[in-house]
Order: structure tokens, then sequence, then C-alpha cells
């Protein structure tokens, strides 16, 4: 059911849930702080990479809409997620989570402890597929979520929808395509099976088989759980009902570096209303910084 009411509900600023247990244990101090918001899906796609990468890192939970000091010495405009790095000289930052991905997996490929988001270096065919499926998704996916939440006319929420669709469509067209050219020539029986692992870990999780987060399940996760509790809740959306599809759904969500990134359903509910509804935050940068 949509529901159509706005009863003034404001975003939260504190993580709930599983969420929160993560926070809870890690608050230590550590060379990379990560300064974050609870409702985030910027921030939490950095989140899950890093529990995934193994890469030692503080949360600190912050409200970007209120433009801490602190925050705006690392963000320009004071966006989250931002990164404080004092494993460097001089302490350094770093903002925009599709930068921050592309460098925590650096530092955990430097480190080789075996973990990263995207296939093998040895591999650079492979790695360029997987980041046709990350552009897509900062071009077309994360958009087309937002022309369904946004629109407050019937008309033009159903135009969203329809690109939505589309846009998730070409996202498994893509998954598809790295499945088949990188893993399909291996079935000849001529690469042994840990070779086929390596090749399958940076595919991510649409491939059968495979249990490793890949780039693009982290940067497009956070959009699908929320469009499963936020536009399911305000604008009666379902998501694809392929087989394929809901499987792949099924272990992005309960993948442990991913669902310990997740909040109970209500933080995400109460802090989208305010889009749902059309109720804009004044001091938001995010219009032209997106
Ligand atoms: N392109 C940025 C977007 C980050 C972003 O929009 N973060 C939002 C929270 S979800 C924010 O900080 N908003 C504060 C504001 O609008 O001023 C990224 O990928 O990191």
């Amino acid at each position: 059911m949509t529901c159509n009411r706005d009863s003034g509900k404001q975003y939260h600023k504190e993580c709930t849930g599983l969420a929160l247990e993560l926070v809870k244990k890690r608050t230590e101090p550590k060379d990379i702080t990560l300064f974050g918001s609870c409702f985030c899906p910027y921030v939490q796609r950095v989140w899950a990479a890093f529990e995934y990468l193994q890469i030692p890192y503080q949360y600190y939970e912050v409200d970007p809409y209120k433009k801490p000091k602190d925050l705006l010495e690392l963000s320009p405009k004071g966006l989250v997620p931002a990164l404080r790095l004092d494993n460097v000289r001089t302490p350094k930052a770093l903002n925009e989570s599709t930068v921050i991905l592309e460098y925590i997996n650096d530092l955990a490929e430097q480190q080789s402890n075996g973990r990263s988001l995207l296939p093998p270096l040895t591999n650079p065919y492979a790695r360029a597929l997987v980041r046709l499926q990350s552009d897509h998704i900062s071009r077309t996916v994360i958009p087309a979520f937002f022309r369904v939440l946004i629109p407050q006319d019937p008309v033009k929420q159903q135009e969203g929808k329809k690109e939505f669709y589309s846009a998730l469509d070409e996202l498994v067209r893509l998954f598809e395509r790295a499945e088949k050219e990188v893993l399909g020539e291996l079935t000849s029986g001529t690469v042994g099976e840990g070779e086929r692992k390596a090749l399958m870990k940076g595919l991510g999780l649409w491939v059968d088989g495979n249990e490793n987060l890949g780039m693009a399940d982290v940067m497009v996760g956070p959009w699908i759980f929320r469009a499963t509790i936020v536009l399911k809740y305000y604008r009666d959306f379902e998501m694809p009902t392929g087989e394929k599809f809901t499987k792949w759904m099924n272990k992005l969500f309960n993948h442990p570096d991913f669902k310990n990134t997740c909040s109970t359903e209500d933080l995400y509910l109460d802090s989208y209303e305010g889009y749902a509804y059309n109720r804009p935050i004044e001091t938001s940068q995010t219009a032209d910084a997106n």
C-alpha cells in the first residue's frame, strides 16, 4: 500500500539495529576516520567496502546538514562520506564516495590481504567491464531512483518507475555480459578451479557460487536496499521479480559486510519522508553536487 500522509518526520542522526552494533565496534581511533551519516546511501557503499576489504577505520557519525567544521575541513561542500587520513605524514582528506571506494580498494590490493572489489590486475578487461557497471550505476540507476521518489505528480512517478526498471534491466545485462565474457571461456577445463575463483571475485554476487562482494554490489546495494523499503512504501514500487535478480538481491542483503551496515527499516522510512513529500532541507548542498 502506498502511504499518503506526511507526518513531518526528520532524518535520523544515529544508526539503529545491526549498523548501530557495528558503530559501537568501530569507535577506536584509527589512521582512517570515516565521517558518515546513518541514512546516507553514499556512506553505506563506502562503509560496506571498508568492512569487506578489512581495512581498519574509525566510524564517526556527523550531521551533514549542520555542516560541522571538522566535516568541512575534509569535504568542501560538507557532504558525507568523507575520510580523514592520518596514515600519511600530514593529515589529509578525501571525499566523493566513488573516489573513496577506488582509494580503499587500492589500499587493500597494495596490502595484498587477498581482498579486492575488482577482478585481478592481471585482467584489465575484466576490471573495465566491472567499471562499466559502476559507471551505469552512477549515471543511470541512481538518478532513476530519485525520479521515482522525488516527483509529486503520479504521472511523473510512473515515468520514473519505467526509467528505474529499464536502468535495472541494463544493469542485469552488464552483469551477464561480464559473467559471460570473463568466465564463459573458462568452461573448457583448461583453467584450474583456483583461477576461476580468483576471476569470479571482482565480478561480485551476481555470479553463481561467488560469495565475495564486488564493486558494483557495493556501488548499487544501498539504493537497491532503499528501493525495497522506501520506494515500496511511498511509491508502491515493486522490485523486478526475475529469479536470478531476486537471488542476487538476497545474497546482497544477507552478505554480512552489507547487512551489518544496515539500520532498521523505520530509520529509512523516517529519513526519506522529507524527499517523498518534497520538504527540501534548506542547508542541503546536494542539488548541484550529485
Ligand atoms: N557525490 C557524493 C554525494 C554525497 C551526498 O550527497 N551525501 C549527502 C547525504 S546522503 C550529504 O552529505 N548531504 C548534505 C547536503 O546535502 O548538504 C558522493 O558520492 O559522495
